[in-house]
C-alpha cells in the first residue's frame, strides 16, 4: 500500500564537520565568479553559522566581501539519499549502490522544493539570487530572486520526472548556490540568509501482511490518495488507487483573559500582562515589568474597574503586553490535542494547521500629548519580529478595540515558536508634562479551531 508523504530537511542541529546529526553540508565562498559545488575555494561553516540558518528567527549567517568584482556566495548541499532514507529506510529495500539510489529518487519523486529565507547586496543594488545545480555540471540560469533589502522566501519547485532528474547530482546530492551582486571595492557584496530547506514528496509504501478477507484498515488518513495491490501465493493484483475520506471538521472557539490569575503563577492562569515605557515599541522579550494582585485585578473582568497606569518622562510612549499562551490554553480544555506532538515546536505546527482564526479584544482608552491626544492603538507581535498595528480608537472612555485575524500569514506570523500570540495596546507618547497614560478595563483573545 502506497501513499505519498512530504519530508522536509533543513540545518536544524548540524554539528560542524560531523554528518551524523544532520547530513546536509553549507559552504560559503568569495570569488569573482560562481564556484562549482566541488571547488575547494568553499568553506564549511562553523557549527555557530550552521544555527543562524537552522531556523527562521531572525538570526543570520552573513558573509560578505569588499575585494573588487568579488561575489558573496554560499553553498547548500542537500544530501537527498540520507535525508529520505533516515526516514523511511524502506524506500531503498534491495538496493545498495548510490548510483541505484539515485535512480529510485529520480524514478519516484513526486516534487522538489527548494527554499531559501534571506536578503543580499552588492553593487548593482540589492539580489539575492537562488539556483539549482543541473545534469552534474553547471548552474541552472533560471534563478529565484529577492530584490528587496529584508527578508524574503526564495522557492525553487519541480515536478516532472524530467526536471527532477536534472536536479539531483550523480553523487545523490541536489546543490543549490546563494548569492549576492559583486562588491564594486567600495560597496561590499553580503548575502544574508536566515534559514534554508528542502521538501521531497514521494510514495512510501507498507505492506501489511497476513491477513484475512475482508482486510479492514484503521489508521489510514483521512482526505489522502492511497494505492493499494494485493499480492497473494497465485499472484500480483493490477495497483488500485483510492482517496480516503474527509472528516467533517467541528470548530471550536477556545476562550482565553486573565480571570482568576494570581500575580506571579501561572498556574492558576498560564497568560500575563507586563508592561514598560519607553520611546519607542520594545519586543515581548524586553517588556518584562509584570502586574501585582491589584492590576490584575483590574482587567479580569468589564466592569469598569479599570487597570490605569503613566508616565511623564518625555518622549516616552506606555505600553502594555498581554502574553495569551495560545498551547496551554488549547491544551487545558481539550487535553489530548496535542497527543501526537512531544515538543513545543510540534504543538506549535499543529495548533497553526488547526487555527481558523484569532480574535483579539481589548477593552480601554488612552491619553497622552500629540495631534491624537486620546489615540489607544492596538498591536500584535508578527510580520517578521515586529509589531504590527491593528485598529486605533480616540476614545475618552472604555471602548472595545479589536482585531480579527483570519488568513494563513496573519495566523502563523502571530503564533510565535513558544506557542504564545502577544498582543500590546498603548497610549500616545508624553511630552514631558501631558502624561502617557493607558486604562484596560478588560483583554481577552478567542482561537477559533477546526478539529
Ligand atoms: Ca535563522
Ligand atoms: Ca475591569
Amino acid at each position: 500500500m502506497k501513499r505519498n508523504v512530504t519530508i522536509l530537511s533543513d540545518f536544524k542541529g548540524k554539528v560542524a564537520g560531523s554528518v551524523v546529526e544532520n547530513p546536509n553540508i553549507a559552504k560559503n565562498s568569495i570569488n569573482p565568479s560562481l564556484q562549482m559545488p566541488s571547488s575547494a575555494i568553499f568553506n564549511d561553516l562553523s557549527s555557530a553559522a550552521y544555527s543562524w540558518i537552522g531556523k527562521l528567527d531572525n538570526t543570520q549567517f552573513s558573509p560578505q566581501t569588499e575585494a573588487n568584482k568579488y561575489i558573496s556566495q554560499v553553498l547548500l548541499s542537500w544530501n537527498v539519499i540520507e535525508i529520505v532514507e533516515r526516514q523511511y529506510p524502506t524506500i531503498f529495500q534491495g538496493v545498495s549502490t548510490v548510483a541505484e539510489k539515485v535512480d529510485i529518487l529520480k524514478g519516484t519523486s513526486q516534487q522538489i522544493s527548494l527554499n531559501a529565507y534571506g536578503y543580499a547586496s552588492g553593487a548593482a543594488g540589492n539580489s539575492l539570487k537562488l539556483s539549482v545545480f543541473v545534469d552534474n555540471n553547471a548552474w541552472a540560469s533560471g534563478v529565484a530572486e529577492n530584490t528587496i533589502n529584508s527578508i524574503k522566501q526564495l522557492r525553487l519547485s519541480w515536478n516532472t520526472k524530467s526536471l527532477i532528474s536534472r536536479i539531483i547530482s550523480d553523487d545523490g546530492y541536489i546543490y543549490a548556490l546563494t548569492y549576492a551582486p559583486a562588491s564594486d571595492g567600495t560597496t561590499p557584496s553580503i548575502v544574508t540568509i536566515d534559514y534554508a530547506s528542502i521538501e521531497i514528496v514521494l510514495p512510501v509504501s507498507t505492506t501489511i501482511g497476513d491477513v484475512s478477507s475482508p482486510c479492514k484498515l484503521e489508521s489510514l488518513s483521512s482526505d489522502t490518495d492511497y494505492t493499494a495491490k494485493v499480492i497473494n501465493k497465485s499472484g500480483e493484483s493490477n495497483e488500485s488507487t483510492f482517496t480516503t475520506g474527509k472528516k467533517e471538521p467541528v470548530e471550536v472557539i477556545v476562550s482565553m483573559d486573565l480571570k482568576n490569575k494570581i500575580a506571579g503563577s501561572v498556574i492558576e492562569n498560564p497568560n500575563r500582562m507586563t508592561r514598560t515605557a519607553y520611546t519607542n515599541l520594545l519586543s515581548p522579550q524586553a517588556i518584562t515589568i509584570e502586574n501585582d494582585q491589584n492590576q490584575y485585578n483590574g482587567i479580569m473582568n468589564l466592569d469598569n474597574n479599570l487597570y490605569s497606569q503613566s508616565t511623564n518622562v518625555n518622549g516616552n510612549i506606555f505600553q502594555v503586553m498581554f502574553s495569551w499562551n495560545v498551547v496551554e490554553n488549547i491544551e487545558k480544555q481539550y487535553p489530548t490535542i496535542f497527543q501526537k506532538a512531544a515538543t513545543v515546536a510540534e504543538k506549535v505546527a499543529k495548533l497553526k494547521s488547526l487555527t481558523k482564526s484569532i480574535n483579539i479584544k481589548v477593552h480601554g482608552f488612552a491619553s497622552g500629548a500629540g495631534e491624537k491626544p486620546n489615540r489607544m492603538i492596538l498591536a500584535r507581535w508578527g510580520g517578521i519580529y515586529s509589531w504590527v498595528t491593528g485598529q486605533a480608537s480616540d476614545a475618552t472612555t472604555v471602548a472595545l478595540l479589536q482585531g480579527n485575524l483570519t488568513s494563513d500569514a496573519q495566523i502563523n506570523s502571530s503564533i510565535t515558536d513558544d506557542g504564545y500570540v502577544y498582543v500590546m495596546a498603548y497610549a500616545p507618547a508624553s511630552d514631558g508634562k501631558t502624561a502617557s497614560i493607558i486604562n484596560i478595563d478588560y483583554a481577552s483573545l478567542e482561537c477559533t479551531l477546526s478539529m
